[in-house]
């Protein structure tokens, strides 16, 4: 038995499925978790000590590779100044000025713990801001664990195919209108349907969380046009897309510009980070300055801030690291084409910047129902044949991949040997 079985064993008496959050479970590959015991550059390391080249970075964060030298020591120093302490610290305005100085659209922006967080402030915003209730999300992207996202969402939520979430009630789920991502006519007929209730339309801009789907041609533009006209706040939810496609995230990189924008995993290099922020007349309407209250014990937490700071001042003052993390993750898509075409499976690569995702289907996976028609039992068995061979991938077929600037040439050629072997073995 491996020490990660023996850990995962354990785990399950104190932890509900033995982990802290659903989609580590291993649930829909199958199999038992990978007890991680460290990391360091594009390598994580099991409890046994054997390792990995990661495709997960910690779902993001990692963009620089794990332990990245200056965020660790500048860590190690400001821990003997305290942990936390419950009021503002000039920390706190760095982080904010700094992500001002790097994103567009951001006069105001709040520091909170998590994605989720983040996500659920903005759309309370919204709604404070409007006075209408109700919002439009795409089926398939995800925004966290807050009860108005749950409805159809990307995930953990489609990994585990769970269509309605026990719990959130339905007074809730009935203001989350859903529409097809990439359908500009059906949010159309959705704001219709609606008129005047709708207060904010929220999508990831380029999709992670069904694998990885860009915005179709005209797509995110309608939407923004369509919002400047109804009077809706137009909120791109860049939890994973900010900061990783462009130092200015996907506003700056796809040149859409909204309303409010979502932040998380890289502003926090690792540690509990989102931050949700936008144009002043919106902002202005959250506590303290309006009544849309938000609020948090360990919002600006000067660990996590200077973690944050120190990984953003590098990706700011080093832009040569978007164009070689583009070019790894280019390298990989070709080299993945290429080996996969050999082959006679059918599969679609998705990529944007260094998001890209592998769907074992015949047709162009452009929205949730694709992803969800691909030949997903083929990505579990292609998961665990990779993670034998010593690359970890995401455990899911509804999760993009995550590149970091460790990654090497050697790494990335391994991983398209051990794929041309996997296929090998299947032809
Ligand atoms: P957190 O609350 O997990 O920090 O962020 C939620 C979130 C919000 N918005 C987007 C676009 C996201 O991708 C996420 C979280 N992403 C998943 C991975 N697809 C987190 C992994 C997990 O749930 O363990």
């Amino acid at each position: 038995m491996s020490k990660s079985d023996i850990l995962f064993k354990r785990a399950q008496e104190s932890i509900p499925g033995g982990v802290n959050s659903p989609v580590r479970a291993f649930k829909s590959v199958g199999g038992n978790p990978i007890f991680m015991k460290k990391a360091k550059g594009a390598y994580m390391y099991d409890a046994d000590g054997k390792q990995y080249i990661d495709y997960i970075n910690s779902w993001g964060p990692m963009i620089l590779g794990h332990a990245y030298g200056p965020v660790v020591e500048a860590i190690r120093e400001k821990v003997y100044d305290s942990t936390s302490f419950g009021a503002p610290t000039e920390l706190e305005i760095e982080m904010a000025e700094l992500i001002k100085s790097m994103v567009p659209n951001v006069d105001l922006i709040r520091m909170v713990n998590s994605g989720t967080e983040a996500c659920m402030s903005a759309v309370r915003l919204a709604r404070g801001y409007t006075g209408r209730n109700k919002i439009i999300k795409f089926e398939g992207c995800y925004h966290g664990h807050a009860d108005a996202f749950l409805v159809k969402a990307g995930s953990g939520v489609a990994t585990f195919n769970i269509q309605n979430v026990p719990g959130v009630p339905a007074t809730v789920s009935r203001d989350t209108l859903t529409a097809p991502y990439n359908d500009l006519q059906a949010v159309e007929t959705l704001i219709a349907q609606n008129p005047g209730e709708i207060a904010a339309i929220i999508i990831e801009p380029v999709a992670g969380n069904m694998g990885c789907i860009p915005p179709a041609e005209g797509f995110l533009k309608g939407l923004r046009e369509l919002c400047t006209k109804e009077g809706i706040v137009f909120i791109f939810y860049e939890v994973m897309t900010g900061f990783r496609l462009a130092a200015g995230g996907a506003q700056e990189r796809l040149d859409i510009d909204a309303d409010l924008v979502t932040y998380g995993k890289v502003i926090g290099a690792g540690m509990p980070v989102g931050a949700f922020g936008g144009k002043r007349e919106i902002m202005e309407h959250i506590a303290p300055l309006g009544n849309v209250y938000q609020a948090g014990t360990l919002s600006g937490n000067p660990i996590a801030m200077i973690a944050g700071v120190t990984l953003l001042t590098e990706l700011k003052n080093n832009p040569s690291i978007y164009t070689e993390l583009e070019e790894k993750t280019a390298y990989l898509h070709t080299g993945l084409q290429s080996i996969l075409s050999q082959g006679n499976t059918p599969f679609k690569i998705n990529r944007v910047g260094s998001m890209i995702s592998v769907h074992f289907s015949s047709e162009e996976v452009t929205d949730f129902g694709a992803a969800g028609r691909a030949n997903n039992a083929l990505f579990n068995q292609y998961f665990h044949y990779m993670l034998d061979n010593g690359i970890y991938l995401p455990p899911s077929a509804f999760e993009t991949w995550f590149i970091c600037n460790a990654l090497t040439n050697a790494d990335i050629d391994r991983t398209i040997e051990v794929t041309g072997s996997f296929l090998a073995g299947r032809n």
